[in-house]
């Protein structure tokens, strides 16, 4: 069910289209609560809590995690969020899981990043994450200030497991298998609105006017 003055967003696109720095930027300038289903299960792992013990072999091999654990994980934590504006990042990645989030709630508007997949393989390799925080780093787009850690703490950053070159193939596959047909449950839906480009910061100005127009007004968007 729809409610007055929320604003309830989903982020979509194939593994490194670039969802989690889009969504920081989305958190900053319009102040929207970021879920993001990867950094919660890899915080999972870190933690070395059952869930996360159970499921570090199937994320480390770049495969999903089975529908009801991260349907229950996530809406889980929406439920938390009841009254606040949210932004969802790798969640909902089947029809299945779509079908939960539409049992709890309706979705306003689902974003959309469209990169070609030659210009993912390129970015993956080049990743760097500070795993406690789901910050994201890039050596050729937006190294740290340091070499090797992390901008806020100075701890650490590591490269992700499933970032291998066999794995992120697998992973695309997977995407174009089962994440594509999400697409097509919310385009009939009417609420899906495609980002498509090869740099984020050329993307993210158009994502910044698209939601100005979405969010409430009580939520002051600053410059895109
Ligand atoms: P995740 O964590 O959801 P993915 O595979 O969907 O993982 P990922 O890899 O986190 O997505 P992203 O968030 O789309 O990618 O991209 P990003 O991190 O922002 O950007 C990628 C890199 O490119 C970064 O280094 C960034 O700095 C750089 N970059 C961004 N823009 C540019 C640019 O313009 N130019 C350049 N040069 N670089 C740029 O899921 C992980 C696993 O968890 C499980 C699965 O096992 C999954 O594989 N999982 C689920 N399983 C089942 N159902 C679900 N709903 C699940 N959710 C997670
Ligand atoms: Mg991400």
């Amino acid at each position: 069910m729809a409610l007055k003055g929320v604003f309830r967003g989903v982020i979509m696109g194939a593994p490194g289209s670039g969802k989690g720095t889009v969504s920081s930027r989305i958190a900053q300038s319009f102040g929207l609560k970021h879920l993001s289903s990867g950094d919660m299960l890899r915080a999972n792992i870190e933690a070395k809590t059952d869930l996360g013990l159970l499921m570090k072999s199937c994320i480390d091999q770049g495969q999903l995690v089975p529908d009801d654990v991260i349907s229950r994980l996530i809406l889980t934590s929406l439920r938390k969020m009841n009254q606040s504006s949210w932004l969802i990042d790798g969640f909902p990645r089947t029809v299945a899981q779509a079908e939960a989030l539409d049992s709890m709630c309706d979705v306003d508007s689902v974003i959309n990043l469209d990169v070609p997949f030659q210009t993912i393989r390129e970015r993956l390799t080049s990743r760097w994450v500070h795993l406690p925080s789901g910050r994201v780093y890039n050596i050729d787009f937006n190294p740290p200030k340091k070499l090797g850690l992390d901008d806020v703490t100075g701890e650490p950053l590591v490269q992700r497991d499933d970032d291998s070159p066999e794995t992120v193939t697998r992973r695309l596959k997977d995407y174009e298998r089962q994440t594509q047909p999400v697409l097509e449950y919310y385009r009939s839906k009417g609420v899906l609105e495609t980002f498509t480009g090869t740099e984020t910061n050329k993307i993210w100005p158009h994502v910044h006017a698209f939601l100005s127009k979405k969010i409430p007004g009580n939520q002051q968007a600053r410059e895109a």
